[in-house]
């Protein structure tokens, strides 16, 4: 272990303590320190802060810890991705950029990450996150002077969102590089929805932006827009496919949660059955499902009741629904 990996690996033990006891200014410390020891910006985000809340996602996850405690914690990260020190930057002058959250994400820190180090890396970023509607992107992006944008996407109950906001800044020109969870999971999804670019961190993500907006702006046509014609019925749909379900599924479990959480859950996995229609990859689903069942373990709820959740929707979708029937076949 070297003495770098030492410090960031306490680092990491500290802010998480403090993270979630809601110190905030000993996790400031804890960064402060780390700083000090001239480790940079780049690394602190990405070997401390973004491990650190993948950790809190996870505790929260298996029923380790409350929603509570996430939402203090990562009010602290938030807050840290403002400290003077974390945030010093050189004059931008290697270009523009525009790192946005998918259409439906409100997970703002993953693009708040990715902005910083950009931003430390020299880049000029215009940072525009939570969810904006895909089309009101694409009119900010065609009045863009820079030619590179990135995507940032956690969940692939939000891959539509995700596909819909590649394809306005497609539209208007841009040359695109996406990340975060959903597509640290699979390699090929980038290409399908029709980014030119996928990168697990920023810092490898800077490398292609350097690449690519040697090209100019040149305006393209959406990815999979022949598939999203027969979906899109059953995108609309889907407000009523969740209420019909809610009603039929408590019927059908022994042990069933809360309205409010059956309610969550069927509109995340309806929605990323539509998403996994859409790029034609049922292990979307399945991998959604798997994590399902683990959320209700955590909760104390039959974690079967995540099958139930499927083939309820299963009944209720409409017609027209064949592509997201043989998905569901497929994943199940
Ligand atoms: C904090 C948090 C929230 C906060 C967000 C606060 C905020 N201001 O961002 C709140 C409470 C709002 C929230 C809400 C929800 N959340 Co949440 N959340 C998280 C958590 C714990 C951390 C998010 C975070 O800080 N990410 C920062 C780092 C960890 O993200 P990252 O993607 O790894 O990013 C790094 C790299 O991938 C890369 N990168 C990222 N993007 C890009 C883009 C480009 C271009 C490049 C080059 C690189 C790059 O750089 C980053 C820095 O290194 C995650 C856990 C996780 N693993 O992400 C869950 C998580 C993403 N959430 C989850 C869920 C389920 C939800 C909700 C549906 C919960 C609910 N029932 O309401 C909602 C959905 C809201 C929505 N519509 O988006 C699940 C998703 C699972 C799934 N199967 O879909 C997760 C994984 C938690 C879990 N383990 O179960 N959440």
């Amino acid at each position: 272990m070297t003495v770098d990996s030492d410090v960031l690996e306490s680092a990491r033990a500290h802010y998480l303590v403090a993270a979630l006891e809601g110190r905030s200014e000993t996790a400031a410390t804890v960064l402060d320190m780390v700083l000090l020891k001239g480790i940079p910006t780049a690394d602190v985000v990405s070997e401390v802060l973004a491990p650190v809340q993948a950790e809190i996602g996870s505790l929260w996850q298996d029923g380790t810890i409350s929603i509570a405690e996430e939402h203090v914690a990562s009010a602290i990260t938030s807050a840290c991705l403002h400290l003077p020190r974390l945030t010093e930057a050189p004059r931008p002058d290697r270009g523009r950029v525009l790192m946005v959250s998918a259409e439906g994400g409100w997970h703002t820190l993953p693009a708040q990450m990715v902005a910083l180090t950009w931003r430390v890396l020299g880049w000029d970023t215009r940072l525009i996150s939570p969810s904006v509607p895909a089309a009101d992107l694409g009119e900010e992006a065609s009045r863009e002077s820079g030619v590179v944008a990135g995507v940032s996407c956690s969940s692939a109950a939000h891959l539509t969102g995700a596909w819909r906001t590649v394809s306005a800044l497609r539209a208007a020109g841009m040359q695109v590089i996406v990340g975060g969870r959903l597509f640290d999971g699979s390699s090929e999804l980038a290409e399908r929805i029709g980014a030119d670019a996928y990168a697990a961190d920023p810092v490898e993500g800077s490398v292609w932006l350097q690449d690519a907006q040697r090209s100019g702006k040149v305006p393209r046509e959406p990815r999979l827009r022949e598939d999203w014609e027969h979906l899109e019925m059953v995108w609309q749909a889907l407000p009523r496919v969740v209420e019909d379900s809610l009603r039929l599924a408590p019927h059908l479990a022994e042990l069933a949660l809360p309205a409010e959480q059956t309610r969550e859950q069927l509109w995340l996995m309806a929605r990323t059955c539509v998403g996994a229609t859409l790029v034609d990859d049922p292990g979307l689903l399945s991998d959604h499902m798997r994590w399902c069942r683990q959320v209700l373990a955590g909760q104390g709820a039959d974690e079967g009741f995540a099958d139930v959740l499927v083939a309820t929707i299963d009944r209720v979708l409409p017609e027209g629904s064949a592509r997201v029937r043989s998905l569901l076949a497929a994943a199940v």
